[in-house]
């Protein structure tokens, strides 16, 4: 409670131990340094092979966070989630901090795309919040305290061709979220959501590659007109925000999507000159 904190501290999340999903790169490895530099205690995350894993403890450890732990787990096996929230517990500590970031995203016409394809993206991207968070709620409710940060997306206002499913799992993540909120307020525990616009990372990278003739991606450009800045953003551009909502800082603030888009939810787009 902020009752004993002072401005300077509030932001700290010192004695913290957070867990970010899938944060071997791109926006939750931004996340979870920005987590470490914030002072939290451990850093937890997780990959669906020991390969990420290994790889991504060479990146914590460039980076000189020597307090990472990386575990084996898929997020959509909820057997596999419990048993891993046990291990935590045993082998690091209390979660406090839970940041469902692990996503996919698969471009395909809707009327192409196979239910397959549309059920994965729904697994990853808004059942597998849900298996997480349910997870990790009776400690923080026994506890009195708690805080879960959804990552969703433009998507999750905003529709765009073949990304149905995302735009789908996103929307219904900011409903999560708000329903997250509603139901765990009175434990003291926050959830809110964390709303990037387009940033580069690996999960974009094809929506940037230069083409064939060398030209410029048509949506890279698209893009860039629809942000006021004119840019991409940069994973690292969510860590302060990121920390904000992991913090004591925000803890009057409940249900909401801070969303880090450099304006795009708020402009018509560039204007022809
Ligand atoms: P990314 O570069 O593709 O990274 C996604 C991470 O999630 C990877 O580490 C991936 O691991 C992991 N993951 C995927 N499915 C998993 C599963 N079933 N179990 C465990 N880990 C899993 O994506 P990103 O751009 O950093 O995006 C991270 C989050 O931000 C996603 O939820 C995405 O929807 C959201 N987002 C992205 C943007 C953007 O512009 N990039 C904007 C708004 C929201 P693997 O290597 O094993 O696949
Ligand atoms: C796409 C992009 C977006 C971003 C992000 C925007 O194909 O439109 O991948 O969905 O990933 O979600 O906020």
């Amino acid at each position: 409670m902020q009752a004993n904190l002072n401005m300077k501290n509030l932001f700290s999340l010192e004695g913290k131990n957070a867990w970010v999903t899938g944060a071997c790169y791109g926006i939750g490895f931004a996340i979870a340094k920005a987590y470490a530099q914030a002072g939290a205690e451990n850093i937890i995350f997780n990959a669906r092979s020991q390969e990420a894993i290994d790889k991504a403890m060479e990146l914590y450890r460039a980076e000189g966070i020597k307090n990472a732990h990386g575990y084996v787990c898929d997020v959509t096996d909820e057997v596999a989630v419990k048993a891993l929230v046990e291990r935590i517990h045993q082998e690091v500590g209390p979660i406090h901090i839970l940041v469902n970031n692990a996503g996919i995203i698969k471009r395909i016409p809707m009327h192409e795309m196979k239910r397959a394809d549309f059920q994965q993206v729904i697994d990853i991207d808004l059942v597998a919040p849900y298996i997480v968070s349910a997870a990790v709620l009776p400690e923080m409710m026994e506890r009195r305290e708690g805080k879960i940060i959804n990552i969703c997306s433009m998507m999750s206002e905003l529709g765009r061709e073949t990304v149905s499913a995302y735009a789908a799992a996103k929307g219904g993540l900011k409903m999560l979220t708000r329903n997250i909120c509603s139901e765990y307020g009175e434990y003291n525990i926050q959830c809110n959501g964390l709303g990037p616009g387009y940033i580069a990372t690996p999960q974009t990278a094809p929506l940037r590659e230069p083409q064939p003739d060398g030209s410029r991606h048509p949506f890279d450009a698209f893009i860039c007109a629809k942000t006021p800045a004119g840019r991409w953003l940069e994973p690292d551009e969510l860590g302060a925000p990121a920390v904000f909502l992991a913090s004591h800082a925000s803890d009057a603030v409940n249900g909401q999507i801070l969303y880090v888009d450099g304006g795009i939810l708020a402009y018509i787009g560039r204007q022809p000159k």
